[in-house]
C-alpha cells in the first residue's frame, strides 16, 4: 500500500469509499488520483444536468471541431489581407483558432510542457510552499477553479505565476524543479508575451483600427501588461463522467495563448454545441478574452470553454492570459462605436475582475454578462 494509502486508512476515510475529509481534497487530485482511489469523492460530483457525458437528447459529445488553423508567418508577411480576414472571421465565428509558425522555438514550448509535469510530480508537501488563497500572489499553486468558493471542485491542480514585471516577480517563483525558473518558464512567458503583442497588432489591422493613435499607443500599453501563466494539471480520473477537468468559463482577458500536450480534453462551444478542439502538434491555441470581445464591442466573441476529465491519461496543459494592466479600464473602442452600434458593455477592469470571482463561485460567462449594457 502507498504510504498516503496508509495514512487515509489511519484517520478512518477509507480512499476507496465517497467520502474524504476536506483536508485531503484540499492537497489536490494529483495526490487523490496517486492514491489509487476507484471513485471521485462526493465533492467532484456535478448535479447530472451539468455532467459532460451522453445525455439522450445530446449529440455526441465527443465530436472533434478543427479550429481554424491561422499560419503566424502569413499574418506577419506582406499582402497578408487574406490572413487577416481569416483572423477576424476565427475570432468573430469562433473565437478560437490555432496558430502555427508562431516562432516560439519547439524546445521551449516542450519544456515548458515537461517542466510543468515535473512541478506536478513533486512531492506534495514541496508543492504546497506556494499554496496561497491571495488572489494578487505573484506565485499560485491550489486545486479546483477557485477552491474557497466551488460548491463541486473539479478534477484540476494548478500552478499560477504573474510575470510582469518579470524583475519583481521571478524571485517568488518556484525554485524547482531546478531549471524551471529561469530556463524555460521565463523564456516562454517572454515569448508568449512578445506573441501576445504581435496577435493583437494584427487582431487591431483586422479589425482596421490599427492606424487610430490611441490603438497604436495601446500596443505599447500591452508591453507592460498583465500577464498570468497557468499551469493545469488534469491526472486520471477513475469516473471522468461524473465530473470535469475544467467547468465552462470564459477567459478575463484579451488573448489567451494556450499549449497543450497532446491529449485531448479541451471543448469549445460552438453553435450550441459541445466541441473538442483536435491537438495539433506545435501549434498554440488561442482564444479571444472577454476584454477584447469588449473592446471589439461585441464583434469578437469571449467563448465558453471546459475541460474533460479522462481515465487513461494524464493532461497537462499552460495558459498565458494577456491584457493591460490591472488598473487600466477596458471599453469598447470608440472607433467601432456609433449611433448604429452604440456602446454594449459598461467600461470594466482587472481589479473589478477579481473582485467579483472572490466574491461568488463564477459560473460560465457571468463576469462578461454583468459587464453588459441592459437597454
Ligand atoms: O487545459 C485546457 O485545455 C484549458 C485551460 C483553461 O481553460 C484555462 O486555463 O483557463
Amino acid at each position: 500500500m502507498a504510504p498516503s494509502m496508509v495514512a487515509a486508512a489511519a484517520d478512518g476515510k477509507g480512499f476507496n469509499g465517497v467520502e474524504h475529509n476536506f483536508a485531503h481534497l484540499l492537497k489536490g487530485v494529483k495526490y487523490l488520483s496517486g492514491s489509487g482511489i476507484s471513485k471521485v469523492p462526493e465533492k467532484y460530483i456535478l448535479p447530472a444536468q451539468e455532467r459532460p457525458m451522453r445525455r439522450e437528447a445530446e449529440p455526441d459529445p465527443l465530436k472533434l471541431i478543427a479550429l481554424p488553423l491561422l499560419d503566424f508567418s502569413e499574418l506577419q508577411g506582406p499582402n497578408n489581407d487574406a490572413a487577416l480576414k481569416s483572423l477576424s472571421d476565427a475570432c468573430q465565428d469562433y473565437g478560437f483558432f490555432q496558430l502555427v509558425n508562431h516562432g516560439i522555438p519547439e524546445e521551449v514550448t516542450k519544456g515548458i510542457v515537461e517542466v510543468s509535469k515535473e512541478f506536478f510530480e513533486m512531492p506534495f508537501e514541496e508543492r504546497s510552499k506556494y499554496m496561497s488563497s491571495d488572489m494578487y500572489s505573484p506565485v499560485r499553486y491550489g486545486t479546483s477553479f477557485n477552491q474557497s468558493k466551488d460548491k463541486v471542485f473539479c478534477w484540476r491542480d494548478f500552478l499560477k505565476l504573474t510575470c510582469q514585471p518579470m524583475e519583481e516577480v521571478l524571485p517568488h517563483w518556484p525554485s524547482s524543479p531546478p531549471h524551471m525558473r529561469r530556463e524555460l518558464a521565463a523564456s516562454y512567458a517572454k515569448a508568449a508575451k512578445n506573441l501576445s503583442i504581435a496577435l493583437t497588432g494584427a487582431i487591431f489591422r483586422g479589425l482596421e483600427i490599427d492606424q487610430v493613435e490611441e490603438h497604436g499607443a495601446m500596443i505599447e500599453e500591452f508591453k507592460a501588461g498583465s500577464q498570468l501563466m497557468v499551469m493545469n494539471c488534469y491526472p486520471q480520473c477513475p469516473q471522468p463522467d461524473l465530473t470535469l477537468g475544467m467547468p465552462p468559463h470564459s477567459d478575463y482577458g484579451f488573448l489567451t495563448l494556450l499549449l497543450q500536450d497532446q491529449v485531448e480534453g479541451l471543448q469549445i462551444q460552438h453553435r450550441d454545441e459541445w466541441v473538442m478542439v483536435q491537438p495539433v502538434p506545435n501549434a498554440l491555441v488561442i482564444n479571444v478574452g472577454d476584454h477584447l470581445e469588449i473592446f471589439s464591442n461585441g464583434r469578437y466573441k469571449s467563448v465558453l470553454h471546459r475541460v474533460l476529465a479522462n481515465s487513461t491519461q494524464h493532461r497537462v496543459s499552460v495558459a498565458s492570459i494577456h491584457t493591460l494592466s490591472s488598473n487600466r479600464t477596458i471599453r469598447p473602442s470608440p472607433s467601432l462605436v456609433d449611433d448604429a452600434n452604440p456602446p454594449r458593455y459598461k467600461d470594466t477592469d482587472f481589479a473589478s475582475f477579481l473582485d467579483y470571482v472572490s466574491s461568488r463561485e463564477p459560473k460560465n460567462k457571468d463576469f462578461l454578462e454583468s459587464r453588459k449594457v441592459t437597454r
